[in-house]
C-alpha cells in the first residue's frame, strides 16, 4: 500500500508542474520510487450514503445540529446552503455575487464565515437566518477553512496553514505542514477531527491528517476506491472535496464537486 503512496514534495525551487507529479501518480495508483510515505495510510468503507446535489461544486463542508452546511464554487454559480443530510434538501440557499467563487467555510460562534478564492474576500453570515454581516479581505487566495473553536483556519493551496483571530481577521500564526517526504503542498478542504486537522490534497483523492500543533503529517486516508465508485456513477464527478465532522456521534462524510453522493466512512486500519 505505501508503496503506491508518493508524498516527497521538493522545495519551491521544483516547478508547480513537478510538485503535483507525486498526486499524479497517485491519481494513477502508479509507483513513484523517488518517494515513500513514512505515515500510515487508511483505508475507508462506507457505512452510509446520502444524496448530493450533482450541480453543486463543493468547496467548503461541515456538519452542525443535524444539518449539512456547504459551500460551492464556480463564478456564477457559487452559494452557501444549509441542507439536510438524509434526503440532499436544500433547505436555505445564499447565491454569491457572480464575481465571487466561493471557497471553504467554517462556523465559529454562530457566524459562518465563508472565502472566495481570488477575490481576497471571506463572508460573515449568521447562523440561522444565513444573512449576511460582514466581510474581511485577506492576503492571497482563499482555499478551505476549518475552526478549532478559537481561530478560524485556513489554507490557501501552499503548504502553510494560517489561524486568524475571529476578531480582527488578521493572520496569528502560520502553520507549515511537513511530512517525512516534505512539504505538503495543494491543501485545500479543511476539518478539524479530533484534535487533528484533516485536509483534502487538491487533485487527488487522498486526506492529509496533520497535527495542529506541529504541523507534522499524522497519516493520510486513501479514498480513491471511493472516488472511483463515485465516478463508476456518475461520469460527471470532479475530484473529491468536502470533509464534516459531526463530534458528538463521531460520523465523519465526504462528498466532492459535482458529486451526486455523500459518503459517511469508517476508517479502516492496515490490517483491515
Ligand atoms: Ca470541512
Amino acid at each position: 500500500m505505501r508503496s503506491m503512496v508518493c508524498w516527497r514534495i521538493s522545495h519551491s525551487a521544483l516547478s508547480a508542474a513537478v510538485r503535483i507529479l507525486p498526486f499524479l501518480c497517485l491519481l494513477l495508483g502508479v509507483s513513484f520510487s523517488a518517494c515513500l510515505a513514512a505515515e500510515p495510510v487508511y483505508r475507508a468503507e462506507v457505512v452510509q450514503r446520502y444524496p448530493h446535489d450533482p450541480a453543486a461544486f463543493t468547496q467548503g463542508l461541515f456538519f452542525l445540529n443535524g444539518l449539512l452546511y456547504e459551500g460551492t464554487g464556480l463564478y456564477g454559480e457559487s452559494s452557501l446552503r444549509q441542507v439536510r443530510l438524509e434526503d440532499g434538501e436544500v433547505l436555505k440557499m445564499v447565491n454569491l455575487e457572480p464575481e465571487f467563487f466561493g471557497e471553504g467555510l467554517a462556523v465559529l460562534d454562530d457566524r459562518i464565515y465563508q472565502l472566495t478564492w481570488r477575490e481576497g474576500v471571506g463572508f460573515i453570515y449568521d447562523l440561522e437566518s444565513l444573512e449576511k454581516v460582514g466581510e474581511f479581505a485577506y492576503e492571497g487566495q482563499g482555499w478551505g477553512l476549518t475552526t478549532d473553536g478559537i481561530y478560524l483556519i485556513m489554507s490557501d493551496g501552499s503548504s502553510v496553514l494560517r489561524y486568524l483571530d475571529p476578531d480582527s481577521l488578521e493572520p496569528v500564526r502560520w502553520l507549515p505542514v511537513r511530512g517525512e517526504g516534505g512539504e505538503v503542498q495543494l491543501l485545500n478542504e479543511l476539518e478539524y477531527v479530533d484534535g487533528e486537522i484533516w485536509a483534502n490534497i487538491w487533485l487527488s483523492s487522498v486526506i492529509c491528517r496533520l497535527d495542529p500543533a506541529t504541523g507534522r503529517v499524522l497519516g493520510w486516508i486513501d479514498l480513491r476506491d471511493l472516488a472511483a465508485l463515485e465516478l463508476q456513477e456518475n461520469p460527471g464527478a470532479d475530484v473529491l472535496n468536502g470533509i464534516a465532522f459531526h463530534g458528538e456521534t463521531g460520523r465523519i462524510f465526504v462528498t466532492g464537486k459535482l458529486w451526486s453522493s455523500i459518503y459517511q466512512i469508517r476508517l479502516l486500519s492496515s490490517s483491515e
